[in-house]
């Protein structure tokens, strides 16, 4: 099987980190996306071992930024098997009615329309091919609504019902769609969304959260199927979890 090319987008943290390392172990060449130059240098350093890498420094919700990048990219990579929509995060947890009108923007921005554009700016060439797999992120956001989470759940809801779509209207190329839907990861997630408060360090005290590795494993499960397989949805939790607001602690 000749090697196949899989673009990450927020592969400098978390699950996306995680899910480089997972493919670079079986020779699948990355194409690294992220803002953070440093960290994207640091990973490729740490992968060119093992496959061919590539970084592009972007951010998804600027659509030109998105569309220059991956028209930038060298020869080589152009040809893209595997997308993997995974850039978002949660920004603030507060009641609809005192929600704050920029942690708004930025989740509808990144983690609804920056999956749009990266999608729109590679799905041509994946139809062309009639050939490949996007993988969109979501979440237990996307199944459940919870206290609080009203604007991420709607992002993550928004996810669900695109990556839906993305199947129907690409089924006739043979173009696999998947939604991964973690509960909750243990990663910077909520660093990011308690924007550095001390509240983040009490999210994964008590119990076993699920970790990146453990969602970047089913990412390649899904990656890793036979031609005429493919994983259209899948909620996971770990054990102590059973939905979005019962969580077992000791
Ligand atoms: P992290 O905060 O660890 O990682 C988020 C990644 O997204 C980073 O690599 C970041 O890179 C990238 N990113 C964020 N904003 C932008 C942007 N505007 N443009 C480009 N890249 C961006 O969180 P996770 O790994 O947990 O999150 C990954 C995905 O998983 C998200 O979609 C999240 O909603 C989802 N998820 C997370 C769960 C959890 O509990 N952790 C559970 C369910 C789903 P950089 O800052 O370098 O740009
Ligand atoms: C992340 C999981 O429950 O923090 O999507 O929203 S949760």
């Amino acid at each position: 099987m000749s090697q196949k090319t899989a673009l990450i987008t927020g592969a400098t943290s978390g699950i996306g980190r995680a899910t480089a390392h997972q493919f670079a172990k079986h020779s699948i060449n990355l194409i690294l996306c992220g803002r953070r130059q440093e960290r994207l240098d640091t990973i490729k350093k740490a992968l060119s071992k093992q496959t061919n890498v590539h970084t592009l420094n972007f951010d998804v919700s600027d659509k030109v930024a998105v569309f220059d990048a991956i028209n930038s990219l060298p020869e080589t990579f152009k040809t893209i098997d595997i997308l993997i929509n995974n850039a978002g995060n949660a920004h603030g947890l507060d009641p609809i009615q005192s929600g704050n009108l920029e942690d708004w923007d930025k989740m509808m921005d990144i983690n609804v329309k920056g999956l749009l554009y990266v999608s729109k700016a590679i799905i041509p060439n994946m139809t062309e091919r009639k050939s490949g797999h996007i993988i969109n992120i979501g979440s237990s956001a996307g199944k459940e609504v919870y206290p609080n989470g009203n604007v991420y759940c709607g992002s993550k809801h928004a996810v669900v019902a695109i990556t839906e779509g993305m199947r129907i209207d690409l089924n006739p190329f043979g173009i696999k769609v998947t939604a991964i839907n973690p509960g909750l990861v243990e990663t910077e997630f909520s660093k990011v969304r308690f924007k550095g408060d001390a509240k983040a360090d009490t999210v994964y005290t008590g119990y076993k959260a699920l970790q990146a590795d453990d969602v970047a494993e089913v990412i390649y499960f899904a990656v890793s199927r036979p031609a005429h397989v493919n994983l259209a949805d899948v909620l996971m939790f770990c054990t102590a979890q059973a939905s979005s607001t019962i969580v077992k602690k000791e």
